[in-house]
């Protein structure tokens, strides 16, 4: 776990690095290495370290709009992922997804833009394993942000009701953008709305791994055991603004310390020295997590940026003939909507 999240971290750090380049001094989203939007998840470590430790290959996971932790923790190719950030042709999808839409069919990774968009493909996936009698589950992320959501809301009761292998993990970093959960959401706790689908809720309270992998760890086996669902929520934080680019004047100094003391990276650290682990084992760890970050950057770097003609490949409706050099017309597109 710990060489997971030393990984994840170093990874948020190089992108927030490359992302900049290019970009200032006036803020131009568009240009740099990596244009577009970036959600980093620094803070989030133990979340996707401690919930994917007990995954297989085989079981599915759904992941929000700040995967990269949890891309990490399921095993996602750290170098097509990166060369997917980069927008390059040997990125996971041809470079066209970009950050928040990372998809590996080898190890059952998704994720998206739109938040809980992830719950129903979950319940599919647990539904699919439970059709085709193996004892694969499904997991699928979501920030406190999302909880409101009809999608969420109405994968926990299909999930209930068809006693599926699913996990529903809110990540709990106090912030949605700009807000806070109190002022939009009835409960303290996200895992009290399990109460209202006749599902099991529990909440790990701290940005701890071990507490993550334990709560987990029963989530999932009951899952795997033909048990049906479970919602986790768990405390992380976020170390960075809600993008890259977000001043976070909304965000108290006081809160932002606040949570960068709760590092669960730290944390695990003291509890491996506790536990007679060396302080030459834990450099050695970081070390080569941080080789194998810059050698996945290095490598995507060097990729090859996609033809402009690609766009076209791969999309379910093809631009009528000609369509390319001028606008279609909205009858050649078959409506405006
Ligand atoms: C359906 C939908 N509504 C609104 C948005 C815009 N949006 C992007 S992130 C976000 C807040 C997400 O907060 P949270 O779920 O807590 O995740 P966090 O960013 O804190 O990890 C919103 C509202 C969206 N992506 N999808
Ligand atoms: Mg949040």
């Amino acid at each position: 776990m710990y060489e997971e999240m030393v990984t994840a971290r170093h990874y948020e750090e190089r992108l927030q690095e490359e992302y900049l380049e290019g970009k200032q001094p006036a803020f131009d989203i568009s240009a740099g290495p990596i244009p577009g939007e970036l959600h980093l998840a620094a803070g989030h470590e133990a979340s996707g370290a401690g919930v994917c430790q007990h995954l297989r290959d085989d079981d599915t996971v759904t992941a929000p709009h700040r995967p990269h932790h949890i891309a990490i923790a399921k095993g996602v190719d750290l170098e097509r992922m990166t060369a997917e950030i980069f927008g390059r042709e040997t990125g996971l999808s041809k470079g066209k997804g970009g950050h928040m839409h990372l998809f590996d069919p080898d190890v059952n990774f998704a994720c998206s833009g739109i938040i809980a968009e992830g719950c129903p493909p979950a319940v599919g996936a647990g539904l699919a394993a439970k059709k085709r009698n193996t004892d694969s589950v499904a997991v699928a992320f979501l920030g406190e942000g999302a909880i409101d959501q009809g999608a969420f809301l109405e994968s926990l009761n299909l999930a209930s009701v068809q006693n599926l292998p699913v996990v529903f993990v809110i990540e709990d970093n106090d912030w949605a953008i700009s807000m806070p959960k109190e002022r939009v959401t009835d409960v303290e706790n996200g895992a009290q709305r399990a109460g209202g689908f006749d599902l099991p809720g529990a909440r790990v309270d701290v940005d701890d791994a071990v507490a993550i992998y334990e709560a987990a760890g029963k989530a999932i086996g009951r899952a795997r055991d033909g048990n049906g669902p479970t919602l986790l929520e768990v405390q992380v934080h976020r170390r960075m603004g809600h993008f890259m680019g977000d001043a976070e004047g909304y965000r108290p100094d006081e809160d932002k310390a606040a949570a960068e003391q709760r590092d669960s990276i730290e944390r695990l650290a003291s509890e491996l020295r506790a536990h007679d682990v060396s302080d030459e084992t834990i450099d050695d760890l970081r070390s080569s997590a941080r080789e194998r970050v810059e050698e996945a950057i290095e490598w995507a770097k060097d990729q090859p940026e996609p033809e402009p003609d690609a766009a076209y490949e791969d999309v379910f409706v093809n631009p009528p003939s000609g369509a390319t050099e001028s606008e279609p017309s909205a009858a050649e597109t078959g409506g405006d909507d």
